[in-house]
C-alpha cells in the first residue's frame, strides 16, 4: 500500500508545502494516540478555562493544539499559525513561507461519549496575509478519530483519504473521493428549528415530506455534532451538512469559523465535486474580517446545495 510519504512524493506541488502537510498528518497520528489513551489518562474533562470563543476548553483541547504548536514549531517551512484555541496569531521568526490555520480538536463535547471528533487544517502562503479568501487555499485537510484514525487531504484538485495502520503509518485507503451528486440523507441540528430563517425551514420541511412532497424522494437525518464527523460521513455517502446563519447566531455572524472549520471543508467538498455555500454565497469568496470569523455553512451534495440555495434565492 502507499504510505503517506510516497503519496506526497508523487503530488505536483512544492516539496516544502507537502512538508507542511506531513507535519499536519504526525501532529494528527500523536493526538490519535493520545485520545485513544485518554479516559485511562483521566483526560477527557474540562481544562478550566475558555477559549476566544467563550467555550470551555477541554484538556484535550489544549494537549492536542500544544502538540500542534510543537510539530509545527519544528517545520521551518511554516511561519504562521492561527488555531481556534489561540487568542492571537502565533509568528514563528526566522521559518518560512507557509500559514496554518487549525482546529486541532473539533467537536471535543464529543469526547466524553467516545463519538468521532477530528483536527481539521488549511495551509495558505503566509506572504498573503492572516485573512485570506479560502479560494487562496493551498492545501486543506482534516483526521477523523474513529474506528479508525482517517486522514483526508487535498491540495484542490482532487481528495485522498489516508487510514493510520497499526504501526502509526497512515497508507492511503481511497483516492480520487467524489460526493455523490445527489442524496437522501440531511445533517441539521433541529432542535434549532424555531430560529431557522425561510430557506433553511422551506428546505427542511420538504425533506421531511420525502416521497410526498416536491423532493420526490424518502429522506433521512443524520447529526453526530462533530463537524468532522458529519462531514466525513458526506465525503464517503453523499448529503449535505447544514449549519445555517439562524436568528440566534446572527449577532456571531454564523456558528461555525470560516479560516480552519468553513474553509478547509469548502475545499476538500468542491475538489470531490461538491458545493459549499452560506446560502448565498461560495465559502471559498468569502474575504474573512477576523481571524476567529464565523459563517454560515451549508455543503455538501451538489444537487441538495443548489436546492438549498434555490430557496436562498426566492429571497
Ligand atoms: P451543535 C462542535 O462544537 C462544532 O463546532 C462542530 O464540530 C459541530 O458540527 C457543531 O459545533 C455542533 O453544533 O449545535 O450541535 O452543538
Amino acid at each position: 500500500m502507499t504510505n503517506l510519504a510516497q503519496w506526497l512524493a508523487a503530488q505536483p506541488v512544492d516539496p516544502k508545502l507537502a512538508s507542511v502537510v506531513a507535519t499536519m498528518a504526525a501532529a494528527s497520528a500523536e493526538i490519535a494516540a493520545v485520545l485513544r489513551l485518554a479516559p485511562i489518562a483521566g483526560q477527557t474533562g474540562l481544562a478550566g478555562h475558555t477559549n476566544v470563543q467563550g467555550e470551555a476548553q477541554k484538556a484535550l483541547d489544549v494537549i492536542s493544539n500544544d502538540i500542534v504548536l510543537n510539530h509545527i514549531g519544528e517545520n521551518p517551512a511554516i511561519s504562521i499559525l492561527v488555531s481556534e484555541e489561540l487568542d492571537e496569531a502565533v509568528h514563528f521568526e526566522n521559518q518560512g513561507g507557509f500559514m496554518v490555520a487549525t482546529d486541532p480538536l473539533d467537536g471535543s463535547s464529543n469526547l466524553d461519549v467516545n463519538v468521532t471528533v477530528g483536527t481539521i487544517f488549511s495551509v495558505l502562503d503566509a506572504a498573503g496575509g492572516l485573512l485570506q479568501k479560502g479560494s487562496a487555499q493551498l492545501a486543506a485537510g482534516y483526521a477523523a478519530y474513529g474506528p479508525a484514525t482517517s486522514l483526508v487531504l487535498t491540495f484542490g484538485q482532487s481528495v485522498a483519504v489516508f487510514t493510520l495502520d497499526a504501526a502509526g503509518q497512515f497508507v492511503l485507503t481511497l483516492d480520487q473521493v467524489r460526493v455523490a451528486v445527489s442524496s437522501g440523507e440531511y445533517a441539521i441540528n433541529t432542535a434549532r428549528e424555531r430560529f431557522w430563517d425561510a430557506a433553511t425551514k422551506g428546505y427542511v420541511d420538504e425533506n421531511v415530506a420525502g416521497e410526498t412532497g416536491p423532493a420526490g424522494k424518502r429522506y433521512n437525518m443524520r447529526w453526530v455534532g462533530s463537524m468532522v464527523a458529519d462531514i466525513h460521513r458526506i465525503l464517503m455517502r453523499g448529503g449535505i451538512f447544514m449549519y445555517p446563519l439562524d436568528s440566534e447566531t446572527v449577532s456571531k455572524g454564523g456558528r461555525l469559523r470560516l479560516l480552519y472549520e468553513a474553509n478547509p471543508m469548502a475545499l476538500i467538498v468542491e475538489a470531490a465535486g461538491g458545493g459549499a455555500t452560506t446560502g448565498r454565497e461560495r465559502i471559498l469568496e468569502l474575504l474573512p474580517t477576523g481571524i476567529h470569523q464565523r459563517v454560515p455553512v451549508i455543503l455538501g451534495s451538489a444537487e441538495e446545495v443548489a436546492r438549498v440555495e434555490g430557496w436562498y434565492a426566492k429571497g
